[in-house]
């Protein structure tokens, strides 16, 4: 397991979910706001797209099934961007710098994942948006749930027939896509430190304990 860095500019801790569809980041994450808070940390849940209301409305036509016109990947990149640039301002860096830790489902890696791996948008134009964009706000620690796509899309669709949920543009991609999101997300993890690979395919109490292994070592608590 990686060892926790921290963004040493703000009093807050940032940390990421990530990973394909239905692997559980919404879930953990739950799981990890209860942990904090009994732990006595003030936590923000967030995600993206969306978090604020602008980026939710940005978040509404990225996610949309069918617009009048196919959206251009380029468009998608800077959509996804822009929603982060009002993400970052009215939300993440406030709770930063409040000291506050925040929990946010799906973050720049994402953008790497799908945008980068997936659409084969060039992956320096993805920095440089990044750099533009984040400035000095980057995840302390990074949650990669990862598992193979017939686990997570079986586990969404079994969700999504449950709760009456519409397919969205991303989720009618195929497994091609899918597949090259997941290499870009495990060529994340291979490369940078802040973040922990865990395997999602496993019982959920097996991944929680995992999850909570990661807070302990943040906040020094030991097991
Ligand atoms: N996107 C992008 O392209 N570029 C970007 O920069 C960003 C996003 C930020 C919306 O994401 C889309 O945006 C996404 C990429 C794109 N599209 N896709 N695909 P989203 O996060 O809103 O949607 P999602 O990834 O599809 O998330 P999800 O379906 O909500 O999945 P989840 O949060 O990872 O899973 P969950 O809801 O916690 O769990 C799913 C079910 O499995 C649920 O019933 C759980 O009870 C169950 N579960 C969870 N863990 C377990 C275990 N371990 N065992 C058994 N059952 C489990």
């Amino acid at each position: 397991m990686s060892s926790p860095q921290t963004n040493s500019r703000f009093k807050g801790r940032f940390i990421t979910f990530e990973g394909g569809e239905g692997v559980g980041k919404s879930t953990n994450i739950g799981f990890a706001k209860d942990w904090l808070e009994a732990h006595g940390k003030t936590v923000v849940v967030t995600r993206e797209p969306g978090g604020t209301p602008i980026a939710e409305k940005i978040r509404n036509d990225l996610l949309k099934a069918h617009h009048e016109e196919p959206m251009a990947d380029l468009t998608e990149l800077l959509l996804v961007f822009a929603a982060r640039a009002q993400h970052i301002e009215s939300v993440i860096r406030p709770a930063l710098e409040r000291g506050d830790w925040v929990l946010c489902d799906r973050f720049t890696d994402s953008t790497i994942a799908y945008q980068g791996y997936g659409r084969g948008l060039p992956l320096e134009q993805i920095d440089a948006l990044r750099k533009l964009v984040q400035q000095h706000v980057s995840p302390d620690c990074t949650l990669l749930l990862d598992a193979p796509l017939t686990v997570g899309m079986g586990r969404a669709s079994r969700r999504a027939a449950e709760n009456n949920e519409q397919t969205d543009r991303f989720e009618s991609e195929d497994l091609a896509f899918f597949e090259k999101v997941r290499e870009g997300f495990l060529a994340l993890a291979a490369c940078e430190p802040r973040f922990t690979l865990i395997d999602a395919s496993q019982p959920l109490e097996v991944v929680q304990q995992a999850v909570e292994q990661q807070l302990r070592e943040m906040i020094g608590v030991q097991s």
